[in-house]
């Protein structure tokens, strides 16, 4: 079934029902989401947005922008959402090669979207500010709602969400009515959705993580959406009162231990804490469970093929392991000639089923690179199984920071490094970072003679990079360490600053 037909069977026997809960105690009901999203449908078919067109979107986290999404769906058009914090440099790029007919931004810096989506030659532009309102809103309101849905196939796309590449570009995961389908039915199951139950969604939602995984499954469960603009640790212990299930990365959890207000009773009435896109130290997991009674419950991911591999709602959540392959879901861990190993031996993460995305948007060469011949993604992950079919991820063979749960690709960052004045040459790595579980570190080789500062390298990077893709510091070596082929030994790197950041 269609994406938008599937989520709408929880929710279409009781329109009245609380859809979003906003901070300030406003509620839209269901109603809202089916209306909306039918206007939104009727306002892009009335622009000429056929099905497989891409709906590109970098707004800030309010209801319009979850209506854009689904009404995007719902006309059988391909929804792509984009961090804010891009710069737009990097918006150009996303724009240039999606070729959405529709781009929507914010008004804050209305002028520079509208320049990079004019040379991408994108028909329709509109603005949407934090408010829910702005030209798109306008359009919106004056256009007729169409409810009959654009019929789709459960492989045609219904988003791509852009995802750095090895090579430093970002490529566009192609994910279709049938991947998120799959994922929003087999979590809400897995993770024992019931009537009731309530999220407190302090996600972004330009991710699959906060999109996908978060908004998807409670609304497949017609649940209440407790909605905040950005987590604040404080405010999410206070929202946690009357809330049943929270999502968040690994940062989230440490900050939230850090607020005196999160106890026992405080978590009385949740019934599930999720985790995931980045490792969750065991530390953090023990001291969850001490402070609040609560074992939060890991489960692995990736863009390119949404949820793979989780630990149980009912039966043993083991700290440190992202649990057991989803149902319906194939994981294997291979050796170095592509065969599969035992349990206790530790090689590559390869994913298969209906979660993975069927390629890369206009990237046939990746493509063949990216899957092995029966049919299985390269995660770029290393795990081990244990004799129990739990799997531990111990690394990556990709080169990926994770910073907050964002990923950044030093290969990007190092680009612009080695062009600066006075750079010979440069690594990024990732350093333990106590907030950020990774911080992004950038390590120079100067010109000799040359003197180049911290500061100087931040400023040159501001305008061009995401602030999270930013050096969170910057390092002098004389030499990059090499091994006989040449290759950067990131890891001496990483052994050499480990004690950085603590
Ligand atoms: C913000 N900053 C960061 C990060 N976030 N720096 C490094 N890493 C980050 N993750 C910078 C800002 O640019 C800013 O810099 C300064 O920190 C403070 O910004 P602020 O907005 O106040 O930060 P925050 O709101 O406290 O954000 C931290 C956060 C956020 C809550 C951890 O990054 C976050 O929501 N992360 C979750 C991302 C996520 O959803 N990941 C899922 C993708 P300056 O002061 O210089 O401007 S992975 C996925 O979807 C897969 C499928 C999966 O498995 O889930
Ligand atoms: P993204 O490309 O943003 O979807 O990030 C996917 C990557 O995040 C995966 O390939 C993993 O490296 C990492 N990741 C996601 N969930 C977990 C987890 N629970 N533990 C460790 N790493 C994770």
């Amino acid at each position: 079934m269609d994406l938008y037909g599937t989520l709408a069977t929880g929710f279409r026997s009781d329109l009245t029902a609380p859809w979003i809960e906003l901070p300030d105690g406003r509620t839209l009901p269901y109603r809202s989401a089916e209306e909306g999203s039918a206007k939104v449908a009727g306002l892009l078919r009335s622009l000429g947005v056929m099905p497989g067109d891409r709906v590109a979107v970098q707004v800030d986290k309010t209801p319009e922008a979850l209506l854009l999404y689904l009404g995007t769906v719902r006309a059988g058009a391909v929804f792509l959402p984009l961090n804010p914090a891009y710069r737009a440099e990097e918006v150009a790029y996303f724009l240039g090669d999606a070729e959405p007919a529709v781009a929507v931004g914010r008004p804050e810096v209305a002028r520079e979207f509208e320049a990079a989506a004019s040379a991408s030659r994108v028909r329709h532009v509109f603005v949407l500010g934090a408010d829910g309102r702005g030209s798109w809103a306008e359009a919106v309101g004056a256009a007729s709602p169409v409810h009959d849905d654009a019929p789709v196939g459960e492989s045609d796309l219904a988003s791509i969400v852009y995802t750095s590449g090895t090579t430093g570009r970002a490529k566009g995961a192609m994910l279709t009515h049938r991947n998120l389908v799959s994922n929003a039915v087999t979590l809400h199951t897995l993770w024992g959705f019931r009537s009731g139950d309530v999220l407190l969604h302090a996600l972004p939602i330009f991710h699959v993580h906060g999109l996908y995984v978060a908004t998807n499954t409670a609304m497949l469960n017609a649940s209440r959406i407790r909605f905040q603009e950005r987590f604040d640790a404080h405010e999410v212990v206070e929202a946690l009162a009357g809330s049943t299930v929270f999502m968040g990365v690994p940062t989230m959890y440490t900050r939230l231990l850090a607020q005196p207000g999160l106890t026992r009773e405080r978590c009385a009435g949740v019934r599930l804490f999720v985790s995931g896109s980045a490792p969750l130290l065991p530390e953090t997991f023990e001291r969850f469970r001490e402070r609040t009674g609560h074992t939060i419950l890991e489960r692995y991911g990736m863009t390119e093929t949404g949820m793979s591999t989780s630990n149980p709602w009912r039966g043993e959540r083991r700290a440190g392991t992202v649990g057991r392959p989803l149902t319906g879901v194939e994981v294997r861990v291979v050796g170095k000639d592509g065969r599969p190993l035992l349990a206790g031996q530790v090689g590559d993460v390869q994913v298969r089923g209906p979660n993975v995305m069927p390629g890369y948007w206009r990237r046939p060469e990746t493509n063949v690179e990216e899957f092995t011949a029966d049919g299985f993604f390269r995660t770029g992950d290393l795990g081990v199984f244990d004799t129990d079919g739990y799997l531990t991820l111990v690394g990556r063979s990709k080169d990926l920071v994770i910073s907050g749960g964002l990923n950044v690709y030093p290969k990007e960052i190092e680009l612009l490094l080695d062009a600066l004045p006075g750079v010979v040459e440069s690594a990024v790595i990732g350093v333990a970072h106590p907030d950020l579980g990774e911080g992004v570190t950038a390590v120079l080789v100067l010109k000799a003679g040359a003197q180049v500062r911290e500061a100087e390298v931040l400023a040159a990077l501001r305008p061009r990079l995401a602030a999270f893709k930013l050096p969170k510091a910057v390092r002098l070596v004389d030499e990059l360490p090499r091994n006989a082929m040449g290759k950067v030994q990131k890891h001496l790197l990483r052994e050499r600053f480990a004690g950085l950041y603590r």
